[in-house]
């Protein structure tokens, strides 16, 4: 089938025409050479630790991307932090993976800084509900890209149909302005019994209650309409009408519970952003986030040689021998000679040359993802968010 959204088709992108052209010239360049050198090749951030922590993911695409090549990877496990040096490293004939490089970065530098905003997001409110709601504003292409890295940051929920269907996870919503725009002004309560009577028990009953009225006349209005159904409403205030947005909920909140409403909870949404959440927690009972995680900078990696020895131009010898050592190599500003990475007892991250030792009672961090073309890996999105979590406890990447 045609592809009528001009995306590049994942069969493109495993045979690594997904590629920056000056891989293709640098392959036939080699070949015309008779050159195809063993290296080591890592792909880093920062080259010392910053005392920034950022989460890395990502992992599962490359190792799909390079199952079958000639190659040994190594790399950190789905969800762990890192400061500076290598979370991956790539061992054997350069030009066995030269062209993958373009998709190898783009698989780690967008993800990994969705889930690191997302990481903040959730520890901004760690006992809320936080729903991913950034969808919208990407491509929907990867929009399974952006839920995947909201829940691996320990996000409760998303609001995206079709990511939730390849991530194997119901989305959650309820209602948009358009629903109580079909009904009209002054009509809000009708709206509110149409879906409750429509749609399956299984969906929470959460009333929005900006579109025409102040919040709490709408709040009221929800309650006194839906009664014990309803489980909740949301405030999306537009930010121009939003005045005191902590006072807002406290009012809506002071005048629910005046009226025997308690138990409804109350869901913010609209441009919430860790600052903006963190004085929200207490009043507010979750909150909807789209465009801190979507808009996330990507983690700037890139891949550079860092060990070079000449080997055989046979692809079918593709493992560097013992004796075949490589010789430490750098472009300026890059440090040279394969490396590995550590969780040090105090939380810290250290980067130490691979065949030295490393800190005292220091946890590598590196683990084996590919050997000889095989993944050898499994992946699961529920440790991997374990995972996520817990070192972002041992780093205090709150308090970064
Ligand atoms: C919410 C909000 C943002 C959406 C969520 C994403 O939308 O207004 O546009 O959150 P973000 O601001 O953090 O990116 P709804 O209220 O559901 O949108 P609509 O007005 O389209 O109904």
């Amino acid at each position: 089938m045609s592809n009528p959204f001009g995306t590049v088709p994942a069969a493109a992108i495993l045979e690594g025409d997904a590629t920056d052209a000056y891989f293709e010239r640098t392959r036939e360049t080699l070949e015309h050479a008779d050159k195809n050198p063993r290296v080591v090749a890592e792909v880093t951030a920062d080259q010392f630790p910053t005392g920034e922590f950022d989460v890395f993911t990502g992992v599962k695409d490359v190792a799909t991307l390079f199952e079958g090549r000639g190659v040994d990877v190594d790399a950190l496990p789905d969800g762990q932090l890192f400061d500076g040096g290598p979370v991956l490293r790539i061992e054997g004939p350069y030009l066995e993976f030269a062209e993958l490089e373009t998709s190898l970065l783009g698989f780690l530098s967008q993800p990994s800084g969705f889930a690191t905003a997302a990481l903040e997001t959730r520890l901004a409110a760690p006992e809320s509900l936080v729903l991913s709601f950034g969808a919208r504003h990407v491509h929907p292409s990867i929009a399974t890209t952006v839920e995947r890295a909201a829940l691996l940051a320990g996000l409760d929920g998303f609001s995206h149909v079709a990511a939730g269907e390849v991530l194997g996870r119901e989305a959650g919503g309820t209602m948009p302005h358009a629903l109580m725009f079909c009904f009209g002004e002054g009509n809000q309560a009708a709206a509110w019994t149409a879906f409750d009577e429509a749609v399956g028990e299984e969906v929470p009953r959460i009333a929005l209650v900006d579109t025409f009225w102040d919040e709490k006349s709408e709040s009221l209005l929800a309650a006194e309409t839906l009664g014990d159904d309803l489980d909740g409403v949301r405030i999306d205030t537009t930010s121009s009408r939003r005045g005191d947005f902590r006072h807002i909920i406290r009012e809506v909140r002071w005048e629910l519970d005046a009226r025997g409403h308690e138990d409804v909870d109350i869901f913010c949404s609209g441009g919430l952003e860790p600052e903006t959440i963190r004085p929200l927690r207490d009043v507010a009972d979750g909150f909807g986030v789209g465009s801190h995680i979507t808009g996330a900078d990507s983690v700037d990696f890139s891949l550079d040689i860092v060990e070079i020895s000449e080997g055989s131009s046979d692809p079918s010898s593709n493992r560097t021998q013992s004796g075949d050592e490589g010789s430490p190599i750098s472009k300026r500003g890059k440090l040279s000679g394969g490396k590995d990475v550590y969780r040090t007892p105090d939380g810290g991250h250290h980067v130490a040359l691979a065949d030295r030792d490393g800190p005292d009672e220091g946890e590598a961090l590196l683990e084996p993802l590919i050997r000889d073309g095989e993944i050898v890996r499994e992946f699961d999105l529920e440790a991997a968010s374990e995972r996520c979590l817990s070192d972002a406890d041992r780093v205090a990447f709150s308090n970064q």
